[in-house]
């Protein structure tokens, strides 16, 4: 099945990005190796991606890109296992979040995806590597696998950038799609405008900050998602001292105020934030030391959070940091979820690469025609 480039946009053809939690044909994942984002030439990372990856399969089937020259080595790992499937794809790192497709859906079920322009969150002002073409090329090829058609954006967006309600309602932060590092050229209106013609939502309700230390410019999706329509889990602390309260007090004093798009107000639930995590000097000592790159350095303070989690089909899978918290976080998601089981996989070399399973997962809805 062919895939073609579309020259309108989801919203003109009646398309919009569905929940999270809605059920899904598989999830997409990139095998993580670049041993300047993963210390110890990316061994442990790996691991811990099997972990997740394998997590994920007791819900739904997973699909794994990885490069050529990793091709054996995780098919070692992972060919095996009857949910998981692998294909060959170049890539600059593993952020399937980010660099896959986002897929739009219509009222009869058919399916589409969004090809974001990607720049390695801040291109030559504050990006995280260069180059990236190969990361850009990702969700093009994920939809040719697919067969599904395309929509080439026009602008700057990862998708961990974005949470949708799947009733008209976009969260995202205004530090990180206001920065100048990604859409200069365009203003807040102008970017509500192309929210809406891409993922058909007809409302953005902008926190202004994300987590402290987060290396993508604060993406949402490790500070706030819903967990249901009208309903926001939010990274939390009470320790005033800490730089993070100011961010979660400023969303959670902005959610109260709101309404979504459908006119109802935000229940806002309080999700704990691990720690403060920071990196140890053995950790630190493990990552290739190369210029273009995020140095990383004993003391750096990890943006770990909870909030950081996939739903799955009937689960969901979030991680731990062998922290007081982990248990905490844990039982309010279930309680707030209980048709889901949830499942805790450490998290913590995920986290130290600058994302967790979230921003290493990219869900494909379940359609009509496949
Ligand atoms: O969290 C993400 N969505 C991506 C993190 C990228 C970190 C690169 N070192």
């Amino acid at each position: 099945m062919a895939s073609k480039t579309l020259p309108s946009t989801p919203f003109k053809d009646g398309f919009a990005m569905p929940a999270e939690w809605q059920p899904h044909k598989q999830t997409w994942m990139i095998w993580p190796e670049r041993p300047d984002n993963w210390r110890l030439g990316a061994k442990p990372a790996q691991r811990a991606f099997c972990d997740i990856a394998a997590a994920i399969a007791e819900f739904e089937p997973v699909t794994v890109a990885v490069s050529a020259a990793q091709y054996e080595n995780a098919s070692a790992h992972l060919a095996e296992h009857p949910a998981i499937r692998l294909v060959e794809m170049s890539n600059d790192d593993a952020w399937m979040r980010d660099t896959g497709p986002t897929f739009v859906c219509n009222s009869t079920g058919e399916i589409r995806g969004v090809d974001w322009q990607f720049n390695a969150w801040g291109g030559l002002n504050g990006g995280l590597y260069f180059p990236w073409d190969k990361d850009d090329q990702v969700a093009r090829k994920v939809l040719q696998i697919e067969g599904i058609d395309r929509y080439r954006a026009d602008f700057v967006l990862e998708g961990g950038a974005i949470h949708v309600d799947g009733e008209g309602t976009l969260l995202t932060t205004e530090y990180c799609l206001l920065n100048p590092n990604r859409n200069p050229h365009l203003t807040r209106e102008q970017i509500e405008e192309r929210l809406q013609q891409y993922l058909g939502i007809e409302k953005v309700l902008w926190l202004p900050r994300g987590i402290v230390e987060d290396e993508t410019d604060e993406h949402i999706d490790n500070v706030a998602c819903f967990i249901a329509p009208s309903e926001v889990l939010l990274a939390w602390t009470d320790d005033q001292n800490d730089p993070q309260y100011a961010h979660s007090k400023a969303a959670l004093d902005y959610l109260n105020q709101q309404t979504d798009a459908q006119g109802r107000s935000i229940k806002v639930h309080k999700l704990p934030v691990p720690g403060p995590l920071y990196m140890t000097a053995e950790e630190a000592a493990g990552v290739d030391p190369i210029d273009a790159t995020q140095p990383r350095r004993e003391g750096n303070r990890l943006a770990g959070s909870y909030i950081n989690f996939l739903f799955c089909n009937g689960g969901i899978v979030m991680p731990s940091f062998d922290d007081p918290m982990d248990s905490v976080a844990k039982e309010i998601i279930q309680s707030l979820c209980p048709n889901h089981r949830v499942i805790q996989v450490p998290g913590r070399e995920i986290l130290l690469g600058g994302g967790n399973i979230h921003c290493f997962t990219q869900q494909q809805p379940v359609t009509t025609d496949c």
